[in-house]
Formats: structure tokens, C-alpha cells, sequence
């Protein structure tokens, strides 16, 4: 009920529209209910009476009626559809505006797929409802209890036979509302999951493919295809059942009201022109108890729906502006972890890291695969908050700084490289939608990039794919260390940027990015020893602890992890001829 109220309530902007809306559909029942009258006075005047001069005059009525139905008609479903493509419209910008508010920690929870479902099919649901279910409900409900008063002017011996079976009829439509609604929450939830399974096998099709997995992927669609199929005959089965019986009971009530009019007329209580004015309401009567099951299906497949959508929407983002934000006047680049604790949830990732990152300062950060490194350089940029501890950042704690501000002053270049279906000059000036060619050009010479853009036949305009799909790994890394220089950021984040290119190429992109990271506090974390060597500070991660700290030549004289790790990689060069 809540969430049809909220559904409602999306109409308010638009509450003119919907007015004139309900006004004309008003116009149309009115037309509709003075119809009986005027056939009653066919029969009795002009067909029994003899007042046959009547007929032309009661005809031409008829006729104007029809008219103004039809040009009403026309304005009800104008002024609606419009109303409804209004609310769609406002609630796919909301939603959208929504999601790109919410934080990381959403994401890791919510399945693409998923949302992409309440985004579509969900909403359409809803403007379905908007765009007709309600007018339906509106008109039905408006007509039966019109035709109950008009026709008790008429008789109310005849109606009240009718009353006697609202009890039923409200009883049945109640248990039916509450058979279909599970139902529809389960289509639901099942539609979500299915697109889910397609969005993650298109993503997923090379490795699919790779591993010859399209058998297993076809059944497991089938799967949930056919639990979704499952549901959808279970909600038939229900309307089924349910529709026949409203139908039934709807029909009982033309003999009903015949019989007692005949009995009416036969003990001289009712005229013959009554009893034809009376039938003229039958229909007006029993139709809102036909079409009641369907007017339930939709305003439970809506409320459904929107209980979905409104969910997401009142999920506050975890991680927003503080309510007092304090301003940071001069952004170098200075960070401090001070004595942070972090954990995704209950799993503790990072524990007790304090180090400190003076302006321009390169910091290494070395460990095994899943030591902590990229977790790490996420909370400089707040994807995530810390539980205990503090990350400073020019002085001032990360929570209590406007996002947007700190974020504008951190270029990140993530391990997982992504790009937009753009042209590259787009992807590259990502974060600075104003720059020109030449900065962008700047930017991708500093990254290493500017000569594979130069051999492409459309250079800076040559549109990646979905994901920078036709660029090579390396290329794609160089792609997104550009679009990171050229936001100017005083901090830098490389996280294993230079994994997917040559040793040549990186050893170019190194030579260039002395230069670029002059001036930017620079976060370096590699598996390449050769990447590390020069950094001021390097933290070696063990487990989300710092291990050992330190400059090359204080963690080579130590002798522990990070010397180890040096000596792995000489045997290994020696051994295979390979690289540091
Ligand atoms: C550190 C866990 C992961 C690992 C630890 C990204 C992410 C990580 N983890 C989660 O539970 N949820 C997440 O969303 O955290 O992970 P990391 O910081 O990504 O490790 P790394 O960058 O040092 O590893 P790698 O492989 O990139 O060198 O236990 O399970
Ligand atoms: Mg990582």
C-alpha cells in the first residue's frame, strides 16, 4: 500500500495533467450513465407512448453523447500517457542520479544486472500502471458506483440485489490480490536474476568461449529461464482460477436483476422503459467486477515494481560529504595513514598501517597478491572508509573533506584498466572534460601513449569498444595513465599500471614519468623491482601489515622480505633470461 501511495505521489508535479485527466474521464462515465435514461424514454414516450416526434430529438442526444465521449476519450489518454511518460522520465533521471551517488561498497552488493532490470522492466511497470491502471481503476470504480445510483433512482429493489453480492465478490478479489502478490515479487526477483546471468555472460563471453563453456552457461540460462517461466504459469494459473469466478459472478447478476424486474412489472411496481434502463446498467455494473482482476494484477505488479526501485532510492550513499566540510587551501599532496584498520566486512585487510607521504615523495608499495595494495590506495580517495585510524590528506582527514575536491586532486590509474566505448581524445580528457588536443596530446606523450594513438588510422578520434575492446592491454593501461596526468592531480595512483606492457615500454614510461610525476606525491605499486627501485619510501605488505619500510638500499641491507624478493627475481632473470 506504501509503495502505491509513493507511486501516486510521483504524479503531484504533474497534478494539472491528471486532473484534466480524471475531469474527462469523468465526462466519459456521465455520457455513458445518462445513456439508460434516454433508451427508457425511448421505449416508454416514443415506443409506447406514441410521442414519436420525440425520437429525432432523443437521437440526436445520443449522438452528442457518443461525440463528447470520444473527444474526452481522446484528451483522458493524452493528458495520462503524457503525465506517465513525465513520472518514467523522472524517475529513470532519479534513479540514475541515485546510483551515481551511491558508494563502491553498493556495488560490491548490488548485481549489475540486477539494477539494470529495476531500471527497465521495472519502470515500464510502473508507468503501465500510471499510464492506465489507475485511469481503469479510477473509470471502474467511478462506474459501478455511478450505475449503482442511477439505477437505484430507478429501482431499488433491482439494485439492492445486486448489493447483496458485493460482500462476495470484495472477499474473492481480496484473496486474490494476496495469492498474485508473492507471485509477482517472485517474477520479479527472477527477471532481475536472469538478466543478471545474460549481463554476466556477455561481459564474461571471451572466457566463456575460452574454456568452451557455452553448454554450461546455455543450461544454466535455461535454468533460470525456466524458473522465470515457472513463476509467469504460476501467476496465470492464479488469474485463472480467479478470473472465471469474477466473470461468473458478474453474469449471475443480469438474470438476477431480469427476475426481479419481471416480477416488478408483473406486480405493476416497474414500467417496461425501467426495466430496459435498469438492463442498460447491468452492464455498467457487472464489467468493473470483470475487469476487477485485472485492475488488481496491474496495481500489484506496479506496487511491486516500484517496492524495488524505492528501495534503491532510499539507500543513502555510505560515503558522503560531511555535514560540516572542511577546506583544504593548498593541495600538495602530503598523506598520512594514521594507524589505519580497514575491512571490506568482517575479514580485517589492513591493520595498523602508519606511514607518511611527504609532497612529491614516491611511496612503493610492495607484498604477495591479496597483501592489501590496491585496498590501500582506495581509502586516499575514500572508495571506502576506514573503521579505526585516520588517512590524512594535506593535513586534514579524508571523511571531513568534500569528495569532490579530493577526489579531483587524485589521478588514479586502476589495476583493472576501463574505458568508455569513446574516442580515445575523449577517454583520455575523462576527468577534464575542457582540455584541449594539445593538453591531451601532452598527456598521452607523458604516458607513453602518443605514438601507438599516432599509428591508428583515426589517432585521437578512433573510437575504443566497450571496455577499450581493440586495444591492446598495454595500450589500454597507457590509455588510463594519460587520462590520470591529465587531470594535473597532486597525488598519483599507478596500481600495477605498467603490469600488461613490455619491459622496453615500461622502462619508456618510467623515463617519461620522472618528469610528469615531478611535483605529485606518487603512489607506485608493482611487482617489478626495476618500478620500486628509485622510491623514497617503499612498504613492503605482509597479510595488510606493514612488513618492513624503508628505501632500497635500508630494505637491501635488511635482509628480510623485500631483499627476498629481490633475489627471486635475479634468479629468475639469470635462470630464464626474463625480467626485474
Ligand atoms: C586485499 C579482499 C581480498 C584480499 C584483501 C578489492 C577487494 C578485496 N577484498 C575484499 O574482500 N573485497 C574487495 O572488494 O581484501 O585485497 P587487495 O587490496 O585487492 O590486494 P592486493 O591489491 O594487494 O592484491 P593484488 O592481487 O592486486 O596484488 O584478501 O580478498
Ligand atoms: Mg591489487
Amino acid at each position: 500500500m506504501n509503495s502505491t501511495r509513493r507511486i501516486l505521489g510521483l504524479l503531484k508535479p504533474y497534478r494539472g495533467k491528471v486532473l484534466l485527466g480524471f475531469l474527462f474521464q469523468t465526462v466519459v462515465i456521465v455520457t455513458r450513465l445518462i445513456q439508460p435514461l434516454i433508451t427508457r424514454q425511448v421505449v416508454n414516450d416514443v415506443i409506447i407512448a406514441g410521442r414519436h416526434q420525440l425520437l429525432v430529438q432523443l437521437c440526436l442526444t445520443l449522438l452528442g453523447l457518443s461525440l463528447t465521449r470520444a473527444v474526452s476519450s481522446y484528451v483522458r489518454v493524452q493528458m495520462m500517457e503524457r503525465a506517465s511518460q513525465n513520472v518514467a522520465y523522472d524517475l529513470r533521471t532519479g534513479l540514475f542520479r541515485h546510483l551515481q551517488t551511491m558508494s563502491f561498497s553498493f556495488y560490491d552488493r548490488n548485481r549489475v544486472g540486477e539494477i539494470m532490470s529495476r531500471m527497465t522492466g521495472d519502470l515500464e511497470g510502473v508507468r503501465d500502471y500510471l499510464a492506465g491502471g489507475i485511469i481503469t481503476m479510477f473509470e471502474q470504480g467511478i462506474t459501478f458506483f455511478g450505475a449503482l445510483v442511477f439505477m437505484f433512482t430507478l429501482s431499488w429493489q433491482a439494485t439492492l440485489t445486486i448489493l447483496a453480492m458485493l460482500p462476495l465478490i470484495a472477499w474473492i478479489a481480496f484473496r486474490f490480490r494476496s495469492r498474485i502478490r508473492p507471485a509477482f515479487r517472485e517474477a520479479r526477483e527472477q527477471t532481475a536474476t536472469l538478466n543478471t546471468r545474460v549481463q554476466e555472460n556477455l561481459a564474461g563471453i571471451h572466457v566463456v568461449k575460452a574454456f568452451v563453456r557455452e553448454q554450461y552457461e546455455r543450461e544454466l540460462f535455461e535454468q533460470e529461464n525456466r524458473k522465470l517461466l515457472g513463476v509467469n504459469l504460476k501467476i496465470t494459473d492464479i488469474w485463472r482460477t480467479y478470473v472465471p469466478i469474477m466473470h461468473g459472478l458478474s453474469e449471475i447478476c443480469t438474470p438476477l436483476v431480469l427476475a426481479t424486474g419481471s416480477v416488478l412489472i408483473a406486480t405493476g411496481h416497474m414500467d417496461i422503459g425501467t426495466l430496459v434502463g435498469v438492463t442498460g446498467y447491468i452492464w455498467m455494473l457487472t464489467q468493473p467486477m470483470r475487469m476487477l482482476s485485472q485492475i488488481i494484477n496491474s496495481m500489484t505488479r506496479a506496487s511491486t515494481s516500484a517496492e524495488k526501485i524505492f528501495y534503491y532510492l532510499d539507500l543513502g550513499p555510505s560515503i558522503r560529504d560531511d555535514d560540516n566540510p572542511q577546506t583544504v587551501n593548498e593541495r600538495k599532496g602530503r598523506v598520512e595513514f594514521d594507524r589505519v584498520t580497514f575491512s571490506y566486512d568482517q575479514q580485517p585487510v589492513l591493520q595498523d598501517i602508519s606511514f607518511v607521504a611527504e609532497p612529491g615523495q614516491t611511496i612503493a608499495i610492495m607484498g604477495a597478491t591479496g597483501a592489501g595494495k590496491t585496498s590501500l590506495v582506495r581509502l586516499l580517495s575514500r572508495s571506502y572508509d576506514v573503521i579505526s585510524g585516520r588517512v590524512l590528506v594535506d593535513g586534514v582527514d579524508v571523511r571531513r573533506q568534500r569528495l569532490k575536491e579530493l577526489r579531483c586532486g587524485i589521478g588514479y590509474v586502476p589495476q583493472e584498466t576501463f574505458l568508455f566505448s569513446e574516442s580515445l581524445f575523449e577517454n583520455i580528457r575523462f576527468g577534464r572534460p575542457d582540455a584541449s588536443l594539445d593538453a591531451v596530446v601532452a598527456a598521452a606523450r607523458a604516458a607513453q601513449a602518443e605514438e601507438f594513438i599516432e599509428e591508428m588510422p583515426l589517432k585521437y578520434e578512433t573510437v575504443v569498444g566497450e571496455r577499450g575492446v581493440g586495444l591492446s592491454g598495454g595500450q589500454k593501461q597507457r590509455t588510463a595513465i594519460a587520462r590520470a596526468l591529465l587531470i594535473d592531480p597532486s597525488i598519483l595512483v599507478l596500481d600495477d599500471a605498467t603490469s600488461a606492457v613490455d619491459m622496453q615500454t615500461e622502462y619508456l614510461i618510467q623515463q617519461h614519468l620522472e618528469r610528469s610525476i615531478q611535483g605529485r606525491t606518487t603512489f607506485i605499486i608493482a611487482h617489478r623491482m626495476s618500478s620500486v627501485k628509485n622510491a623514497d619510501l617503499i612498504l613492503v605488505l605482509n597479510q595488510g601489515r606493514i612488513a618492513e619500510r624503508g628505501s632500497h638500499q635500508e630494505l637491501m641491507a635488511l635482509k628480510g622480505e623485500y631483499w627476498q624478493m629481490w633475489q627471486d627475481q635475479l634468479t629468475s632473470i639469470s635462470g630464464e633470461g626474463g625480467g626485474v
